[in-house]
């Protein structure tokens, strides 16, 4: 059934669990937020996430490492690394059906506000400042919760936010996301943006607040599909001091405001593309209240592979729904590290026919425009393996028939070969020709049960 679906599910149960399974790394030693916290974790990326249980200068241990491998998600969600993509566009096409919507819960109080802060003061909390050109501590993992000036409909989003003083933080909003349109739309009016920061939630609300805009359009609420992934309502508190929700079992909920027509420094940042983001003017946000549990972690996300499976993981599993709609041979879709978890999608089809490979590139790139590369490979070619992909291109690519390329298409603006988000577009096609000759049958060994023999499984 998975940790998930139990009832009082949160980011402290997803820590039992990892220390039950022997899956943490536990840092009993002073560390230092600045450098040292990021410093110590890269080490473990990719491995087992790590808890820092002594932070200089703060009464709050850290916790990061959640997301950056399928396997620890798959156990906390209850499956497989190769089903869990499957399992989120399962809840999302189930939550375009039927969506539980969330609810507000009264009783008071909701974990995440055990503890209100007298005077909110950002200083109290063990924010990391990750890499070293890192212009200072950020919220790297945090949900930003809204709701619509015009229809009061919610916005759950992951956005960064640089600590610039006690009650001040400066923010980025991306071009065509749902919470900058809601801010241009409050600014217009000259009024601010009431917002909570909510800070180490529990995976689905993770999941759910980056599900992409072709799949959540602006008038429903994203945090339904939270619901869906938990199998029950999902639980929200009102807030302190603004009008809008927090999320019931966060570790920590910041309120706060985006100022209108305010613009302050935000930067150096670690991007997702492993590239910094210049320092530059953007969005203001004023604290007006903190609340926390008693035994609060501070979770944050180290930018590497823990974002590309992030956005990776919501990616894959929105466009693959989409992209099947319209070229049904399409078995799956994986967004691999290597393209940072959204310039590069694997396409796995069994062809039906010559052709549908590039059909399916085209939708590819269609469903998910800050895509650059599109690989199509056939059922016989591990999707999550990028060797066996290396291999389908090394001997199934005609160079001369099967690149496609799409010049001066949109694509991401962060990407350093844009020019302001257009950029060029390859499609490789790797697939064997239809039908399949004998030349391109792979060799396999017979499956024989180890189990049976007694020899170890690796
Ligand atoms: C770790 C992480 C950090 C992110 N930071 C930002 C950010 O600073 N600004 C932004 O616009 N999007 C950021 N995103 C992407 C958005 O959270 C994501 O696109 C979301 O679906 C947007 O939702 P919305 O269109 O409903 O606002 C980030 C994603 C991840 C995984
Ligand atoms: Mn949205």
């Amino acid at each position: 059934m998975g940790l998930v679906k139990t009832k009082g599910f949160d980011l402290n149960m997803c820590i039992d669990y990892l220390r039950d399974n022997n899956e943490l790394i536990i840092v009993k030693r002073k560390v230092d937020p600045k450098f040292e916290v990021a410093g110590i974790a890269s080490r473990y990326e990719g491995k087992k996430p790590v808890l820092f249980q002594n932070i200089k200068g703060a009464g709050f241990s850290v916790f990061t490492g959640l997301y950056w491998n399928r396997q620890t998600l798959a156990g906390i969600f209850g499956t497989t690394t190769a089903e869990l993509s499957g399992l989120i566009r399962n809840a999302v096409m189930q939550w375009q059906k039927e969506p539980i919507e969330p609810v507000v819960v009264n009783a008071a109080p909701a974990p995440a506000n055990e503890v209100i802060m007298a005077e909110p003061d950002l200083s109290l909390l063990p924010v990391p400042t990750h890499f070293t050109e890192d212009g200072g501590p950020y919220f790297l993992s945090s949900v930003v919760i809204a709701r619509d000036p015009d229809t009061g409909i919610h916005n759950a989003s992951v956005n960064r936010l640089m600590v610039t003083g006690s009650k001040r933080l400066t923010m980025l909003m991306d071009m065509g996301r749902h919470l900058r349109d809601y801010y241009e739309r409050a600014e217009a009016r000259g009024e601010p943006l009431q917002i909570t920061i909510n800070n180490g939630v529990d995976p689905a609300v993770h999941i759910a607040s980056l599900v992409p805009a072709a799949t959540v359009p602006i008038h429903k609420n994203e945090l339904g599909i939270a619901s869906e992934l938990l199998g029950r309502p999902l639980e929200l508190l009102r807030s302190q001091s603004v009008e809008v929700e927090g999320i019931a079992n966060s570790q920590f909920i910041i309120e706060g405001k985006i100022l209108p027509n305010e613009r302050e420094p935000e930067g150096p940042c670690a991007e997702v593309a492993g590239y910094y983001a210049v320092r530059a003017n953007r969005y203001v946000v004023e604290v007006t209240a903190i609340t926390h549990r008693k035994d609060a972690a501070f979770h944050t996300i180290l930018p590497g592979k823990e974002v590309y499976n992030s956005a990776g993981l919501m990616g894959e599993a929105s466009v693959c729904a989409l992209v099947q709609s319209q070229v049904p041979e399409v078995l799956n879709i994986h967004f691999p590290h290597g393209g940072c978890g959204f310039y590069q999608a694997v396409v796995q089809l069994e062809k039906k026919g010559e052709g549908s490979q590039k059909n399916a590139i085209l939708a590819t790139f269609a469903a998910f425009p800050s895509l650059r590369i599109v690989i199509a490979i056939d059922s016989d070619v591990d999707i999550y393996n990028h060797e066996d992909v290396m291999w389908a291109i090394s001997t199934r690519l005609d160079p001369d028939r099967g690149i496609v390329t799409i010049k001066d298409a949109r694509g991401h603006e962060l990407n350093p070969m844009t020019k302001n988000g257009v950029g060029t577009k390859i499609g490789i096609d790797a697939t064997a020709p239809y039908p399949k000759p004998y030349g391109f049958r792979r060799a396999r060994a017979a499956n024989v049960s180890l189990d049976k023999l007694r020899l170890p499984i690796l």
